[in-house]
């Protein structure tokens, strides 16, 4: 079942670049940018990764990211990624960056979406994957700096094709970004959120219907409010689903509790995603494949969630 799920054509919507760096990799670029880690071994850092919510991952993500420092840096991260994604037949990308967590420690936004873009450029041309790229504000943060990474990125406005929104959900309602995310709808970018992954249901309500986003990344506490459910189905809205990342952050304490598949049985448009796969135990491919150990789902369901995956592109 792990060839024949690998060899699915699929597209993926939701993944952080800075969550697909790899323990080897980090400890490379700490090594040649000089950079002291926290961590003493590639083996103590991954020993790290027992995460009891959505805070405590952040916390390491963040760290890690400290690393990334030259064009050339952004540059193979990304290419790392995108050679994993050939090797399991992913045809078409729309990762996530985060500017904030690159400028709050003083790397320009311009060395970040450059060296991520040219190494975008690159699997087009060499490895036949197409691409959008999205930029993503940080929620923690204020509705004041999302305005102002907005305007930072403007003269960059070619290299990507929507925003999104990410960090810590609890207390940060889709409310807070209102403004920002209707000045970005005014450049003309398309918008998704993060909602209801550890948050309620009530902010997937508010990222619909304040922030007018075109797909919900994560939504699967959506599931506890029917209407929610009714209307997410009845207007086909994409949901970027994690199931790794759920398990590994404990949205869900065990897999068998995951409702994605009833969703899908449902009619809803979900789709299955990696979300940070260097932290959470694998790329697409393992992400299909533990749907299929742990929740038995079927050929045909992953058939029919690579071309919900397919259908739910939005980049040009
Ligand atoms: C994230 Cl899993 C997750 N949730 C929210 N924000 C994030 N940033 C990177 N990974
Ligand atoms: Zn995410």
């Amino acid at each position: 079942m792990y060839d024949w799920l690998n060899t699915l054509p699929k597209a993926e919507l939701h993944m952080h670049l800075e969550g697909s760096l790899e323990p080897e990799l980090m400890f490379q670029l700490a090594e040649r940018n000089r950079i002291t880690l926290p961590w003493d071994s590639v083996e103590t850092l991954r020993n790290a990764y027992n995460f009891n919510n959505l805070q405590e991952f952040l916390d390491i993500y963040y760290q890690g990211a400290n690393v990334l420092q030259t064009e050339q840096d952004f540059y193979d991260l990304t290419w790392a990624y995108l050679k994993k994604c050939e090797k399991q037949n992913v045809i078409h990308v729309e990762p996530f960056f985060d500017p904030q967590t690159h400028t709050e420690r003083g790397i320009e936004l311009q060395v970040a979406i450059t060296g991520i873009s040219e190494a975008l450029a690159d699997a087009r041309d060499m490895l036949g994957i197409s691409s959008g790229l999205i930029l993503s504000f940080l929620r923690h943060l204020s509705e004041e700096d999302a305005f102002a990474t907005l305007e930072e990125a403007m003269p960059f406005r070619d290299l990507f094709f929507a925003v999104g929104l990410d960090s810590s959900e609890q207390g940060n309602p889709p409310s807070k970004f209102t403004n920002v995310f209707a000045k970005a709808r005014a450049e003309g970018l398309l918008t998704v959120a993060h909602a209801g992954e550890e948050g309620p249901p009530e902010y997937v309500w508010q990222a619909l219907d304040l922030l007018k986003v075109n797909r919900i990344d994560h939504g699967v506490r959506a599931w506890e409010d029917p209407r929610l459910m009714a209307r997410i189905i009845e207007e086909q809205i994409p949901l970027t689903v994690c199931p790794l990342s759920n398990t590994k952050l404990r949205v869900y304490n065990n897999m068998s509790e995951h409702p994605i598949l009833q969703m899908l049985e449902q009619g809803a448009m979900v789709t299955v995603n990696s979300d940070d796969p260097a932290y959470f135990g694998g790329y697409l491919t393992e992400n299909f494949a533990a749907l299929h150990k742990d929740l038995g789902m079927s050929q045909a369901q992953a058939q029919r969630l690579a071309n919900n995956s397919l259908n739910a592109r939005l980049a040009p």
